[in-house]
């Protein structure tokens, strides 16, 4: 385990992914959203807001708490974290319902862009003594008609075995545990890597205070990140779970699905592997 002293800080994620955010967003298109429909939504979500207001008769003192954890997420740049978790699963459930190919789930606070761009079998970058089981998961990527999609991009992050990101955690070195796989000829893939453990998020920001608050956990299951592009095809952004493990039901990201959970078999020589395959819908 990882000592006390150089624990990662939500205050340090959080200022991490804010950053990344930031720098990501400036090279995006943010929406351009006409006025009648930002004063549609925003009017809802106030609405919301009233609502559970009289609901609660809620008083002065909650207000006042109310508003003061907001600045504290603000000040502890868990806004990028509070976001994903609690708010990105329903985005992502409302642009699926008119996507098909490989179910999406929602990208979250610690994509980075940009990362080392391997073969197609190759192991992620990681520490000579990383923890943890190793795991390959092999697998094709196809169009939706059932193509094969050479030279796709398979880019993949994951949490170490203490639930630890590289980029978000100061002890642990830049690149580790990420990695763009490259398709062969014949759209495959095989990532070698080690079994991700169950996610805790960040919790000792407001955040967490939140969910401690509300009598809620703060665990995710275990999971790998993966974004997969293809020339011409709309990119998949998923996660792939683990049959059996914890908090599968209970995600406090609310952002599993049945299709995507894999169960690795030890092959025998103590790698658990499992196949997945990917499929892209044109652009
Ligand atoms: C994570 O690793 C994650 O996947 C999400 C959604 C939120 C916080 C941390
Ligand atoms: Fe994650």
């Amino acid at each position: 385990m990882t000592s006390l002293q150089e624990s990662p800080t939500a205050a340090g994620s959080g200022a991490n992914a804010s950053e990344n955010f930031k720098a990501a967003a400036a090279n995006q298109d943010l929406a351009d959203t006409p006025p009648e429909r930002v004063a549609a939504i925003v009017t809802a979500v106030l609405k919301g807001v009233h609502t559970a207001i009289e609901e609660y008769d809620v008083t002065y003192p909650e207000f006042q708490a109310a508003k003061a954890w907001l600045m504290a997420v603000g000040e502890g740049g868990e806004w990028p974290l509070f976001m994903d978790v609690f708010v990105e699963h329903a985005v992502e459930a409302q642009v699926a319902r008119s996507q098909h190919g490989t179910k999406g789930s929602i990208l979250g606070p610690y994509f980075l862009p940009d990362q080392v761009r391997l073969p197609a079998r190759a192991g992620l970058p990681r520490r000579a003594d990383e923890q943890g089981t190793p795991l390959a998961l092999s697998g094709q990527v196809r169009d939706v008609n059932g193509t094969p999609l050479a030279g796709a991009e398979v880019d993949i992050w994951h949490a170490d075995a203490d639930g630890y990101y590289s980029g978000f955690a100061p002890h642990v070195p830049d690149g580790n545990l990420r990695g763009i796989f490259v398709t062969d000829d014949e759209g495959r893939f095989e990532i070698s890597t080690i079994q991700p453990a169950p996610y805790q998020i960040p919790h000792d920001g407001p955040t967490g205070q939140l969910i401690e608050a509300s009598g809620w956990h703060p665990w995710r299951p275990a999971h790998l990140h993966i974004q997969v592009r293809a020339e011409g095809h709309r990119p998949v952004t998923t996660q792939i779970y683990f049959a059996g493990g914890e908090y599968l039901e209970s995600d406090v990201a609310e952002a599993t699905k049945p299709e995507l959970v894999i169960d690795p078999q030890d092959d025998g020589t103590g790698v658990r592997r499992s196949t997945y395959d990917f499929e892209l819908e044109s652009d």
